[in-house]
């Protein structure tokens, strides 16, 4: 699973990955310090199962599980990226694997589209999602729309139906066959003759694939700036995604002081505890800006945006497989070695498929922890589940 950050130069997309992964990235307020994507490992908060049936996990931190996600941090966006403006072309490329983006925007408005800095209020946040999805959008259109008329003859000589055709000039974005068959309904295209398919109606199949099939969130960061909670209320009525008020600087701090032991913090809770007694003045003061911020927001944010793009946006659900069903471990005895998220309406088949391709091509059949019940083959997996996979 693998979430992309998106958005303009300056919104604050390294801080967030930085906080999120806690690996040093260069963070500086200059345009494209940030030339190589940079690819990392971040993690959402799910309730652990362990105390479910009372046995003990290491990777359990106070009853939260953290499951990792890979996370991708590219350079920021301009008007006109699509067309290769700012190297735009690559970064976008960059993205083309991303189950989900988060869209990282300054919910202050206090820079402009290329990421100059003008001042909070001076730039309207709404206009930046507006613009980050027109670049997506036209992005799509681009790779959909290449060479399209050859495309089409060639499609008609041999009737492939439009489902084939558009799914295979996505290849390598990721896209499910059923996500393009959806965007294809939807926008009334299905039966349609592909050469009667003009530049508007590919225009809104496009932004139909990238709402089906690369969902996202809205980071609103930079919410500790003036002007950001009101622009954050209009956007959450302007907008269908979730928009979800982040402090990206808050959060790296947050981190930084407890790796230092300063501070007992748990990502994504909505306070924390001072450990050490010797503290400065100009750091107390820090850490009490910050816990107040957190009071009026909830949380820093960043762990909540992150669990929002998996739980809401891409609509996942956390399993764990297991060897042995007594002790919830693996062969060696480690208890609940891994927890694996997959799409709502999976089956046992999909989750093995996610732990291992061999896994699934010698499936057999799997047995839920819970009851200790064989699991039908169209059986929909809920969250948390334990389950065994028996392969042959
Ligand atoms: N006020 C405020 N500034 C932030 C926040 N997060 C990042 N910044 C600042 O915004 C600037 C750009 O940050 P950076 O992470 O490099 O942005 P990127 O270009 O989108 O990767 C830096 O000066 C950061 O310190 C935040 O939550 N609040
Ligand atoms: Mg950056």
């Amino acid at each position: 699973m693998l979430l992309g950050l998106v958005g303009k130069t300056n919104v604050g997309k390294s801080t967030f990955f930085a906080a999120s992964t806690m690996l040093d990235v260069e963070v500086a307020n200059r345009p494209f310090t940030t030339i190589k994507p940079n690819h990392g490992v971040a993690y959402i908060r799910s309730q652990c199962v362990c105390s479910d049936f009372s046995v003990k996990d290491a990777k359990c931190v106070n009853g939260t599980r953290f499951v990792p996600v890979e996370l991708l941090d590219v350079a920021g966006l301009v008007p006109g990226a699509h067309l290769g403006r700012g190297l735009g072309n690559k970064f976008l490329d960059d993205l083309r694997q991303a189950d989900v983006f988060i869209h990282v925007v300054d919910a202050s408005g206090s820079t402009d589209p290329q990421g100059r800095f003008v001042g909070p209020g001076s730039y309207d946040p709404v206009d930046e999602v507006q613009f980050l999805r027109n670049e997506l959008d036209f992005w799509l259109l681009d790779i959909l729309g290449r060479d399209w008329e050859k495309t089409a003859k060639l499609a008609t000589l041999k009737s492939l139906d439009a489902t084939s055709v558009v799914h295979g000039r996505l290849s390598g974005l990721g896209f499910q066959r059923d996500a393009v068959e959806k965007a294809l309904i939807d926008v009334g295209l299905e039966s349609k003759n592909l050469d009667a398919w003009n530049e508007e109606r590919m225009l809104r199949l496009a932004k139909r694939l990238r709402e089906v099939g690369k969902p996202s969130v809205v980071a609103a960061n930079k919410a500790d700036l003036p002007h950001s909670m009101e622009n954050i209320d209009r956007m959450r009525g302007a907008i269908e995604e979730a928009v979800i008020p982040v402090v990206a600087e808050a959060e790296l701090a947050l981190r930084k002081a407890q790796s230092l032991g300063i501070i007992k913090y748990i990502p994504g809770d909505l306070g924390f505890q001072i450990v050490t007694q010797d503290l400065s003045y100009e750091r107390a003061e820090a850490l009490r800006k910050i816990e107040k911020l957190m009071g009026r927001i909830g949380g820093t944010g960043v762990q909540q945006a992150l669990d929002a793009a998996v739980y809401q946006a891409y609509g996942g659900i956390v399993v764990y497989p297991v060897e042995d069903l007594n002790k919830l471990s693996d062969k060696s005895g480690v208890v609940l070695p891994d927890a694996h998220i997959v799409k709502q309406c999976s089956t046992p088949k999909d989750l093995a498929r996610i732990v291992h391709t061999e896994l699934a091509e010698k499936y057999d059949y799997a047995i839920d922890a819970r009851t200790k019940q064989r699991l039908a083959s169209d059986h929909i997996l809920k969250d948390r589940d334990v389950v065994k996979i028996i392969a042959d």
